[in-house]
């Protein structure tokens, strides 16, 4: 295979500097020797003492969101100038937490990306569905129109590094992950979305993750054709469950 898995982790808003060096430290340790690409995602106040603790290391790193502009009067935000300084190499675009708690609409989301690619730095584009949408069966719409919008004006060499992942909105945080199947048709639909924008070339070459609810004991049933890895939020919040899915997938 031409893909490189990627086992990611996203912290999301949890662990102090000195939790989240020793995770980030213990999570090298415990994934030492996996071919897979590792990569973590702490919250802004630890990134720069993550980044320090394990650069160099096998293990990767980035950030959960980004600002769309380099620098400005935006209180609070985050710019991927910033992020680029600390070396980081992924940032988080379009979580939908983003989208549904901090109103990142795809205006938002678009602006993210370029900025995101501006800076060298590689998205990491999260998509999917409610429950609703899935029930009425709009979940291709949906899905397409996330990848459409979030990727225009991108350029072939710039979707080369692209990373998606699908994260149905039903599974996340909610116990209850998406059956590897269901899972595994979404990611050949944005394989297929990816091919009409660029092309099979492009397409060939992107990672397409699946998150929600991924575990230690589940993990291994996305270790399936067009699946080219995880991205953990709650299970990668422990060294040893993150490390057993860096293995299983
Ligand atoms: C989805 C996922 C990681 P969790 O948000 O982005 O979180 O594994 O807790 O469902």
């Amino acid at each position: 295979d031409v893909r490189r898995k990627i086992v990611a982790g996203n912290w999301k808003m949890h662990k102090n500097v000195d939790e989240a060096v020793e995770l980030a430290e213990d999570i090298v340790s415990d994934t030492n020797g996996t071919l897979n690409e590792v990569v973590v995602f702490p919250p802004f106040t630890a990134l720069e003492s993550v980044a320090e603790a394990i650069d160099g290391k096998h293990v990767g790193y980035g950030a959960q969101d980004l600002h769309w502009e380099d620098e400005g009067a935006y209180t609070g935000a985050v710019s991927g100038k910033m992020i680029a300084d600390i070396c980081a190499e992924y940032v988080l675009i379009g979580h939908s937490e983003r989208r549904t708690m901090f109103g990142d609409n795809e205006v938002a989301v678009a602006k993210k990306m370029r900025a995101a690619y501006r800076n060298g730095l590689k998205p990491m584009l999260c998509v999917g569905e409610n429950a609703q949408e899935r029930a009425e069966g709009k979940t291709s719409r949906k899905i397409s129109m996330q990848l459409k919008s979030a990727l225009k004006g991108i350029t072939p060499d710039e979707a080369e590094v692209l990373v998606v992942a699908y994260e149905p909105l039903w599974a996340i945080g909610s116990g209850q992950a998406a059956t590897a199947k269901d899972a595994q048709e979404v990611c050949l639909l944005i394989r297929n979305k990816l091919e009409k924008l660029f092309s099979a070339d492009i397409a060939r070459k992107v990672r397409v993750l699946y998150g929600g609810s991924v575990n230690a004991k589940n993990a291994a049933d996305f270790a399936i054709s067009g699946i080219d890895g995880v991205l953990v939020g709650g299970a990668s919040l422990d060294a040893q469950a993150f490390s057993a899915i860096a293995r299983s997938i």
